[in-house]
């Protein structure tokens, strides 16, 4: 396997994430995170299981392993704040504040879902809560985050944008005019590369000669690289970068490091020839976000077996009745196949969507 030719160290203006530790959250937060953290894996094995018996078609790619991400970078935003992501973002969807149930009919197609089952796994998107999806192409996100940017900038807002990419999305030209068009107008936007060191089956070592963190240099972007492992990390440095982007300190760029525990998507094997099982092993064993915030948490005596087991069956309870939900939920009418394919102009030509104007 190749690997990248310079080490962090060696990178100008890189900064790493401190750690961080229980003490900086009450003990309230700290369930909170666990609940949510379980919700998302719960919610998405339930997705494996419904997809390997025929209820989810189409595309579908789990974040499992990858929680600590969607959590860290979403939780400490505001709800006005946006959040726009890939084709992997249904535990995104769910910490922006979608309703398991209504993914859940997304996923299965039906007209209870967000996208009124016209979407599918790769198109949720809920303007209530700010998630602007779910986008297929690889790279497609990062212009329209940079847009958004402009819009709060545009209309004096004090909001922010998080765009989530792949590894593999660096390469897209899009991100590099989108870093450079942030970087010129002092966009409020803050990038997040998930690094989970593949794309589909390429290792990032064969397509990056340097680490991801060092592309945001070339734009006078600040570059940091977090633990996408460690929830608390990523929490207390995303709510202090927060604050930093709201303030007008403009653009930010993150590595975030991370693994995913599963196939590219539902159509390729968990550990194929491009892994091996002791590698994928090693990191479930040893770099699972969940197992790593219940040590932390047992360590400190802020949670015990028992509440972790009455916080589990809650988020199987949940996903269980989003899965009720959305197999009884019917499935798009026919003639529905057609509307919302093209946007409606008002008459002074702007967006007017769902009986109101955007
Ligand atoms: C422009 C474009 N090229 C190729 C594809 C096919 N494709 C889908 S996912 C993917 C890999 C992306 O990997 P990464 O950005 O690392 O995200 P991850 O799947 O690891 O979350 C590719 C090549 C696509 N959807 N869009
Ligand atoms: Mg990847």
């Amino acid at each position: 396997m190749a690997e990248t030719k310079t080490k962090d160290e060696d990178v100008a203006d890189v900064s790493k994430a401190p750690e961080a530790s229980v003490e900086d959250f009450s003990k309230e937060e700290l369930h909170r995170f666990m609940r949510e953290m379980l919700l998302y894996r719960r919610f998405e094995e339930k997705a494996e299981e419904a997809y390997a018996i025929g209820k989810i078609g189409g595309f579908c790619h789990l974040h499992i392993g990858q929680e600590a991400v969607a959590l860290g970078f979403i939780q400490p935003l505001r709800e006005d704040d946006y959040a726009i992501s890939t084709y992997r973002e249904h535990t995104q969807a769910l910490a922006k504040g979608m309703d398991a149930k209504v993914v859940m009919a997304e996923l299965y197609g039906r007209a209870d879902g967000c996208s009124q089952g016209k979407g599918g796994s790769m198109h949720l998107f809920d303007t209530e809560v700010n998630f602007l999806g779910g986008h297929g192409i690889v790279g497609a996100q990062i212009p329209l985050a940079t847009g958004v940017g402009w819009k709060i900038l545009y209309r004096e807002e004090d909001r922010v944008c998080v765009c989530f990419l792949g590894d593999a999305a660096v390469n897209q030209g899009a991100f590099h005019e989108s870093m450079n068009l942030a970087a010129i107008w002092n966009l409020p936007v803050i990038y997040v590369v998930e690094n989970n060191e593949y794309g589909m089956g390429t290792h990032i070592g064969r397509v990056s000669p340097t680490p991801l963190v060092q592309r945001s240099c070339a734009y006078d972007i600040p570059g940091h690289v977090v633990n996408g492992q460690n929830a608390l990390e990523v929490i207390s440095f995303m709510r202090g970068l927060l604050e930093e982007v709201r303030g007008g300190g403009g653009p930010q760029y993150v590595e975030a490091r991370t693994y995913r525990f599963k196939g590219h998507s539902m159509s390729d094997p968990v550990a194929g020839t491009y892994r091996s099982k002791e590698e994928l092993k090693d990191k479930q064993e040893k770099e699972d976000p969940i197992l790593l915030l219940k040590d932390q948490l047992f360590q400190a005596e802020l949670l015990t077996q028992e509440e972790l087991e009455e916080m589990d069956e809650a988020a199987r309870v949940e996903v269980e009745e989003a899965a009720e939900f959305a197999d009884a939920s019917p499935l798009p009418a026919e003639e529905e196949l057609y509307t919302q394919v093209y946007a409606e102009l008002n008459e002074h030509g702007r967006l007017f969507l769902d009986g109101r104007d955007r």
